[in-house]
């Protein structure tokens, strides 16, 4: 028997007009042929980018398939990037709950789902998503113990404590982190774990570059700066266990992005501030004290 949560209403949700903005952009990007193209390969649909070198051997080869293979690779650094990610969560077992803050297309939650056999519920401010999310989990059969909900992730209304993990895969630039991470402490469970992956903005340099603010015009999102993240963790009874600098893992899956016919421009500006050291691609792990 499966239950269902009555629907939270729309005005619940979303609070601001910020969040009506944010919510609009990914309601409306429904023909994003970078993520759906990729997504198609195995049914796996992410919103993030990618960790790991590339295979010079796909830019190589017969050119009329080089495209396709040039997806496949990208999808391939994607979902490293999302095993990346579920490796640092820590034991989990299937009976764990977990909370993918921010879940997308629901990718990064079906992989902790095949990887765990856990639960996993998927929280976002884009009905669309979250019905496209609830779509995949259904086709693959595991709709029971993976779901997606319209709900924001500064309010998910799961129990309190009923966590063993949760994480924001590039997700965190769309919220206060302060706002964020009193939510997520309140959800997990005494040592449980809070995994991020995000891009941040260097302190060193003083502030946004101009390479990091065309990224957030880009996707109406507003990058924090790397303390931020530190400050509003340890507010919030979240200690950080691991800091891992991805920046350098994640630059070829931009220099293998921009010669793709999918590039959608916002590669020159990643490439630019990752290189110039305005900007990095971090992952932080951390307990719940
Ligand atoms: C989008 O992924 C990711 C974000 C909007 C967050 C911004 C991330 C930073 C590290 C700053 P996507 O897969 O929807 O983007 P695209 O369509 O460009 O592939
Ligand atoms: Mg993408």
């Amino acid at each position: 028997m499966t239950t269902t949560t009555p629907a939270t209403p729309s005005h619940e949700v979303l609070r601001t007009d910020f969040q009506r903005s944010v919510a609009a952009y990914w309601n409306t990007n429904q023909q994003d042929p970078v993520n759906l193209r990729l997504g198609e390969v195995d049914g796996l649909y992410h919103h993030h980018y990618g960790l790991g070198d590339y295979d010079p051997a796909v830019l190589e080869g017969p050119e009329d398939t080089r495209q396709e293979r040039i997806v496949r690779e990208l999808h391939r650094l994607e979902t490293a990037q999302a095993d990346v990610l579920l490796d640092h969560l820590g034991p989990v077992t299937a009976e764990d709950r977990l909370l993918d803050a921010g879940s997308g297309r629901g990718g990064t939650s079906i992989m902790a789902n095949q990887r765990f056999g856990c639960h996993v519920d998927g929280v976002s401010i884009s009905e669309y998503q979250v019905g496209f999310a609830n779509t995949q989990a259904e086709e693959r059969g595991v709709s029971d113990r993976v779901r997606f909900h319209f709900r924001n992730m500064l309010d998910t209304r799961l129990e309190t404590g009923s966590r063993r993990a949760a994480w924001t895969n590039e997700t965190t630039m769309y919220v206060d982190l302060f706002e964020l991470y009193a939510e997520m402490s309140r959800v997990l469970r005494r040592g449980g774990r809070y995994v991020c992956i995000t891009g941040c903005y260097n302190d060193l340099t003083g502030g946004r570059s101009k390479a990091v603010s065309r990224i957030d015009e880009h996707y109406t999102c507003n990058i924090h700066p790397r303390s931020e993240y530190f400050k509003a963790m340890a507010a919030n009874g979240l200690v950080p266990i691991g800091v891992v600098d991805l920046t350098a893992r994640t630059i070829p899956y931009w220099e293998l992005r921009a010669r793709s016919a999918l590039a959608t421009g916002i590669e020159e500006p990643f490439l630019t501030a990752y290189k110039e050291g305005s900007f990095h691609y971090l992952l932080i792990a951390a307990d719940r004290v």
